[in-house]
């Protein structure tokens, strides 16, 4: 080391060592704040250069960036902020752990238990009295002085965060993903590299366009969100229930919320595009009409979170570990099945439980049965890409399974409710950016916006730049840079240094280079004059009806009638009839017999022009038909897990054949429930004594995916006379879901009118009467279908 001038004594030689602004030309260490001088000379000394600079500049160092330089310092008194770290108390402890942030690790760190605690203030003080403000006097006015009163009142203040400006309304769980089968071909992303490997994931599934209060079955598109905590980082694929999406470029999006979101004049409708301004705006932009055919099919009401399917929409890419890369859609397939409700149902279920899809999460969860979806993916080269009619950066278009079949790789089981909702599923912040090593973005123009959007909106609504450090956002992984301070922050920083390069942290927290940090796909583009700065489309785009095309002619015919019944529904909402007519002229080009159809339950008499396409002659589409589009398609392979079924019981209802399906019903994981016409004990025919636990009343019968009717005269006279029995099976019936009756209960299907036939005049294989084992087992594959549509007629029977 350069040592200059020539010092003598101690006192001489350690004085300098205790001003922080100025200091001698050479160091000598005679005590500890001059050794730890001394040391910080030697760590800078040793770094006479930059060593890394050479090698940042040119193309390739930019794709195989080289690991930052590191120095180690004598001991780790150079990288103190302060000497005084060693003097230790019950509060600050003593110093950082090496190279550790303790803010990241399992959320124990932060859980709070008071089982045998006192109450007491936020600064720890316990509280004598918590039910009386202090007052001068018993009849006195109440003291300024009452910091327990006022610290209590101002917190309950501000127990508020600004909801998410879209995708307000949600539900989360943790669970884990697990990988079937190594991926490395493929990808380096950490999930994927081994069979069996376990990554812990927290989701949250959410409408989009109703506030956080808002009902769970509005007619909407469901957020399918999902946190991996991977092996290294955080990697968010932020879905939805549908695999295409409203718009091409992210320019258009404020536009699209602003349309479908209440209208700002009145702040109505709540949580439906039923209205005006939805319409007016997507009749405008015929590259909606693919995902309008989505969103007016069922898909838009799923019965469950835990039978839906998830789409990242977007094409990303899958890196490996030598930088090659190829393209990829991914796929949550539920192994529930894809079921959804029916419109009469979703507009009832409103009413009596707003917290539908919400409730069902949670309690399949409690009651052991998690909901599992299988992860699938399509992969494709870029010259595979360009040879599509379509062009994959669209988020209007999905690439049929009959192109590229989806490869299943991996199972999401979600198997853990939050304890707080709060803490974990309002304060988690999904950001489409969030990617790891092995995964990397297309050009989709839309994913663009997207990659800006979320963080930028997480610092609104979760007040500040570190909502990174909110346990539930938190990586597993450790978690080292200079950016430091703003609002909330929590961790405590050891050290000066909060830059890089710097020699007086010995180089830390280096640059990681290619090897083990995030390298984005090189994707190099050919320079031709065409691609110079522009705001356009590519040609590709313009063709909005190919597949808008497809996915109706792809339905089975009921699912057909519902899209129909769902334009004219939410259409005859529309007040301008110019809108309306727009609407349909637009139809005209997916299909006329669907246009027609809405047209005249609109009472527009003469069909308007179809709407002029923006491209006269699109490419011609590899596949018209695509079955795996149709919910038919996915029933599922989980029998009757978590489905709800009613068996209603009166006083005098035959107790041994409800009593033996219960059970049965049970062991297959169906959720059975007496329901009476109210709670508590009921005498039956032979003494037995059954305990309703629901009422006609409280859970009408479309919250229910199944009825039994019971036997056992007096019951059934005892439930003929209450009004809610007959609305609860003709609900069932006109829901199209399986009912049980049991032989006395014959006369409440007739006094419910139902018919005895399908509108075919076949026997209707959702009505099973009789109460023997092979009654039971019919009855059980009927509620396995889910439903049954056979019945269905517009306006229905019943
Ligand atoms: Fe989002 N979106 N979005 N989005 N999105 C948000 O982020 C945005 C889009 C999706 O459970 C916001 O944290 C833009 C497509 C889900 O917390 C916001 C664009 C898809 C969630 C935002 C889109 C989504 C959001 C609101 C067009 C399906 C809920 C609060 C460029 C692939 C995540 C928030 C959760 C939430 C912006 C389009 C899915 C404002 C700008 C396409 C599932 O940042």
């Amino acid at each position: 080391m350069k040592k200059t001038g020539k010092v003598s004594g101690d006192s001489v030689k350690a004085a300098p060592a205790r001003n922080t602004d100025s200091g001698p030309a050479s160091i000598q260490a005679v005590d500890q704040l001059s050794e730890k001088s001394l040391q910080t000379e030697t760590l800078a000394a040793g770094r006479p250069y930059n060593p890394t600079k050479a090698g940042e500049h040119g193309f390739d160092s930019g794709t195989r960036p080289a690991p930052g330089a590191v120095s180690a310092s004598a001991s780790r008194l150079a990288t103190a902020s302060t000497l005084s770290e060693q003097n230790s108390s019950a509060k600050t402890g003593t110093e950082a752990v090496q190279g550790n942030n303790a803010t990241v690790d399992t959320l124990d760190r932060v859980r709070v238990d008071a089982a045998g605690q006192v109450l007491t203030t936020n600064q720890g003080v316990a509280i004598a009295d918590n039910q009386n403000s202090l007052k001068y006097g018993e009849r006195g006015p109440v003291l300024l002085e009452d910091f327990i009163l006022r610290e209590k009142i101002t917190h309950f203040d501000h127990e508020r965060i600004p909801e998410r400006i879209v995708h307000a309304r949600g539900s989360g769980a943790h669970g884990f993903f697990e990988c079937y089968e190594p991926l490395t071909e493929l990808t380096r992303a950490a999930p994927f590299q081994e069979a069996g490997k376990i990554t812990p994931v927290f989701v949250r599934f959410s409408t989009v366009a109703g506030e956080r209060g808002s009902k769970d079955t509005a007619r909407d598109v469901r957020g399918f969100a999902v946190k991996f905590y991977t092996d290294e980082g955080n990697w968010d694929l932020v879905g939805n229930n549908m695999p295409v999406f409203f718009i091409q470029d992210a320019m258009k999006f404020p536009d699209l919320v602003h349309a479908v979101k209440p209208e700002p004049h009145h702040q109505m409708p709540q949580a439906a595009s039923a209205h005006d301004t939805f319409w007016d705006f997507v009749s405008l932009m015929p590259e909606s009409t693919h995902m309008l055919m989505w969103l007016m099919s069922d898909r838009a009401i799923p019965r469950s979170f835990a039978t839906m399917q998830g789409f990242g929409v977007h094409t990303f890419r899958f890196v490996n570990a030598e930088g090659q890369s190829v393209f990829v859609k991914f796929h949550w397939n539920p192994k529930a099945g894809t079921h959804s409700l029916v419109w009469d149902e979703a507009v009832k279920i409103s009413g009596a439980d707003p917290d539908y899809n919400r409730r069902d999460l949670w309690e399949r969860i409690e009651a052991g049965a998690y909901p599992e979806y299988e992860l699938g993916v399509q992969v494709f080269t870029e010259q595979e890409a360009d040879a599509f009619s379509f062009d994959i950066l669209d988020a209007t278009k999905l690439i049929p399974e009959e192109l590229v079949p989806v490869r299943p790789i991996g199972r999401m089981v979600l198997n853990r409710n939050p304890d707080n909702f709060f803490a974990e599923t309002e304060q988690v912040a999904f950001c489409a950016a969030h990617v790891v090593p092995g995964i990397d973005f297309s050009n989709d123009p839309l994913l663009a916006g997207r990659i800006h959007s979320y963080v930028d909106t997480q610092i609104s609504r979760l007040g500040g730049p570190n909502f990174h450090e909110i346990p539930i956002n938190t990586p597993l992984t450790q978690v080292h840079n200079n950016q430091r301070d703003g609002m909330h922050r929590q961790a405590i920083h050891r050290g000066k240094v909060a830059y890089e390069p710097n020699s007086l942290g010995g180089g830390c927290p280096f640059q990681a280079g290619a090897a083990q940090g995030f390298v984005s796909v090189p994707a190099r583009i050919e320079a031709r004059a065409a691609q110079g700065k522009v705001r356009a489309k590519p040609e590709k785009f313009a063709d909005h009806y190919t597949q808008a095309k497809l996915f109706f002619d792809s339905q089975s015919p009921i699912e057909q009638a519902h899209i129909a019944a769902a334009f004219r529904f939410e259409l005859s909402k529309v007040t301008v009839p110019a809108i309306r007519e727009r609407m349909v002229s637009s139809l005209r080009n997916v299909s006329e017999e669907l246009a027609n159809q809405v047209a005249v339950k609109l009472g527009i008499t003469e069909m308007p022009e179809p709407m002029p396409k923006a491209l006269t002659s699109a490419p011609a589409a590899e596949v018209n038909m695509s079955s795996s589009l149709s919910l038919l398609a996915r029933p599922g392979e989980t029998g009757i897990q978590g489905r709800k079924v009613a068996i209603l019981v009166a006083n005098g209802v035959e107790a041994e054949s409800l009593i033996k399906l219960h059970s049965k019903l049970f062991e297959l994981g169906a959720v059975p429930r007496f329901v009476a016409p109210h709670i508590g004990p009921l005498s039956t025919s032979k003494g037995a004594v059954i305990d309703a636990d629901a009422s006609l009343e409280n859970e009408p019968g479309f919250l229910f995916d199944a009825l039994v009717l019971p036997d056992g005269e007096m019951g059934v006279k005892e439930l003929a006379k209450a009004g809610h029995t007959l609305e609860f099976i003709k609900d069932q019936y006109r829901h199209c879901k399986p009912i049980m009756v049991m032989t006395a209960s014959t006369v409440l299907m007739h006094m419910a009118q139902i018919p005895p036939l399908l509108p075919s005049g076949n026997e209707d294989p959702g009505i099973v009467v009789g109460i023997d084992d092979s009654a039971i087992a019919q009855f059980v594959s009927a509620i396995a279908r889910h439903r049954h549509p056979e019945r269905e007629t517009d306006p229905p029977a019943v």
